[in-house]
């Protein structure tokens, strides 16, 4: 029987780059985590995720390793991140690193012997192909940064495949050395103590090996949720996962909740959970030629229905992982809310929808006081993402206004989470003493850490309170669900039952004034469990601007 420690956890993602410089470098590092144990022990939560800290280039922000055993210098050393998990143990935190394994960087040993030709041990390591007769690339596949998955490698005079940027080769899963020397990487990690994976993009392993063109010009029809990818991911639980005692939750932008199942139902002996990616695009106009950046308002009945969906379908079957924020998302206020009058209010509001459901919640740092989206100048942002598709979408396609994209991506650019983390009003909030490698946002003296801590409405608060109920109520983690009032464009309702207890979950996520009674019969009240209103004691009166509360009845 495993050990499912994972679904009694709240786990926080730690992104080391932006969270605490303790060297004056500008980027944080591992000592820094270190240093801020006891914060995230006041938080309550129970397991780390780190963003990579290993040997990279960082041409994407570490997602492009070098070296998966080596700790990049700029984090500190391998000696750190033992440490880090030591001190971590010692207060019953858990640590989760990110397995990007779906690609390496191209200064990766393993790439730079591939390409010198094809009859050396590595050269089947990454996916090759020759040009089509007229030297163009062997398919229609698109990169998410933007141009072709295909870049030509003048030494090896022939295509290597990469789904992100060209500097990030995909691995070859077909080539059992290739899957023989991942394993002996998650096997040096487990002797270290590494508790779990957060598997990047672990849907994208598997490619279909007759390479067809995807149905229109880059988009990604064949290029997820490959031909082999239950059976690789399958291999890699018998031989590692479950032998091992590893948690994992696999990034998987494709599944669907009436599919998820297949990569998390425990009989599958496939991952424990996924991230994923459905209720994110609540805001995007489907099937639109500037892709994410094509932006509406949200649905929230949508968004409604895609959690719940998530929620029955996983029911009995898997488990839930469950987010709003991470490193490639904005900060969920100021995307889908109100991150200025109504900052503490629809952030605490976001926090109950979340927290109510049944799964494994996940805090992305500065998500737990508030943190809000900056608002910089096109030239003032780093992300590559964000870079590649202005020049794809902008430049050559010329698809998109440049005013367009940059309101897009003040709505929803990766790099508005990349911003330091806001500590206290002091120069760079407290999070280096050199210059930061990405630009604070200015509003750091109003939100930061210390100041949010000391305030009568404190978002931090709110989250320990969240947290300390899913330690103590089971009918979080076990209740049932029921969504209720489907079709409101503003309340997110739903009851979670264990026996003959209830709770109600409810959310106003509009500034609108609500008199539920309108909407349904009130039930009875037994006792108000968490308000982020603190004196709602009733349902009959008026529901205010992102007002949200978890009552017993
Ligand atoms: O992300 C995969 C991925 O699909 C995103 O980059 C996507 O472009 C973004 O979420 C917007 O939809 C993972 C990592 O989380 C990301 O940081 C990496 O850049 C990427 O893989 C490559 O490793």
């Amino acid at each position: 029987m495993r050990d499912k420690w994972w679904q009694d956890a709240v786990i926080y993602q730690v992104y080391p780059k932006s969270f605490n410089d303790t060297t004056g470098s500008g980027y944080g590092d591992i000592t820094g985590i270190i240093e801020k144990l006891p914060y995230l022990e006041k938080l309550g939560v129970d397991g780390l995720w780190l963003s990579p800290v290993y040997l990279s280039p960082q041409v994407d922000n570490g997602y492009d390793i070098t070296d998966y055993r080596v700790i990049d210098a700029m984090f500190g050393s391998n000696e750190d991140m033992y440490r880090l998990i030591e001190a971590a143990h010692d207060k019953y935190i858990k640590i989760i690193m990110d397995f990007v394994a779906n690609h390496t960087s191209d200064q990766c040993v393993w790439f730079q012997e591939s390409r010198k030709g094809a009859d050396n041990f590595f050269s089947d390591f990454y996916i090759w192909q020759d040009a089509k007769p007229d030297g163009s690339e062997p398919n229609n596949w698109g990169s998410s940064f933007g141009g072709s998955a295909w870049t030509w490698d003048e030494k090896r005079e022939q295509y290597y495949l990469h789904y992100y940027a060209a500097e990030q080769p995909d691995l070859n899963w077909e080539n059992p050395h290739v899957r023989a020397y991942i394993y002996d990487m998650m096997r040096f990690w487990k002797q270290k103590g590494v508790d779990g994976w957060r598997m990047d993009v672990i849907t994208s392993i598997s490619k279909d090996q007759a390479f067809p063109d995807n149905a229109r010009d880059l988009t990604t029809t064949n290029q997820q949720n490959g031909p082999r990818m239950h059976e690789f991911i399958h291999e890699m639980n018998q031989e590692i996962l479950t032998p091992l005692d590893m948690m994992t939750v696999g990034e998987s932008p494709a599944a669907k909740s009436w599919d998820a199942w297949e990569l998390v139902s425990p009989e599958r002996e496939e991952l424990d959970m996924i991230f994923t990616f459905e209720h994110m695009h609540i805001d995007r106009k489907a099937g639109d030629v500037n892709g994410r950046w094509a932006l509406q308002e949200r649905d929230l009945v949508k968004f409604k229905d895609i959690l719940s969906n998530w929620q029955l379908e996983l029911r009995d079957k898997g488990w839930n992982a469950l987010y709003f924020e991470n490193h490639d998302r904005a900060r969920v206020i100021s995307r889908w809310g109100n991150d200025t009058t109504y900052r503490y209010e629809c952030a605490t509001a976001f926090a109950t929808i979340l927290h109510g459901l049944q799964g494994t919640p996940f805090i992305y740092q500065g998500e737990e006081i508030g943190m809000t989206n900056p608002e910089f100048e096109l030239d003032e942002y780093v992300d590559i993402e964000l870079k590649g598709n202005y020049q794809h979408f902008v430049v050559d396609q010329q698809t998109m206004t440049q005013a367009d994209f940059l309101a897009a991506v003040h709505k929803i650019s990766r790099d508005n989470a990349r911003t330091p983390m806001q500590w206290d009003d002091s120069e760079n909030a407290g999070f280096t003493k050199g210059t930061p490698w990405f630009k604070v946002n200015p509003n750091y003296p109003d939100i930061n850490v210390a100041k949010d801590l000391k305030a009568e409405k404190s978002v931090f608060k709110y989250y320990q309170d969240l947290i300390h109920l899913r330690k103590t109520e089971d009918i979080l983690k076990t209740g049932t669900y029921q969504l209720l009032l489907p079709e409101d464009e503003a309340i997110f309702a739903y009851l979670r039952q264990n026996g003959s207890k209830i709770w109600l979950v409810l959310a106003n996520l509009s500034e609108n004034m609500i008199k539920l009674e309108e909407l349904m019969p009130l039930p009875d009240v037994k006792a108000t469990v968490i308000a982020n209103y603190r004196d709602r004691t009733n349902l009959s009166e008026t529901l205010r601007a992102y007002e949200a509360v978890i009552i017993e009845i």
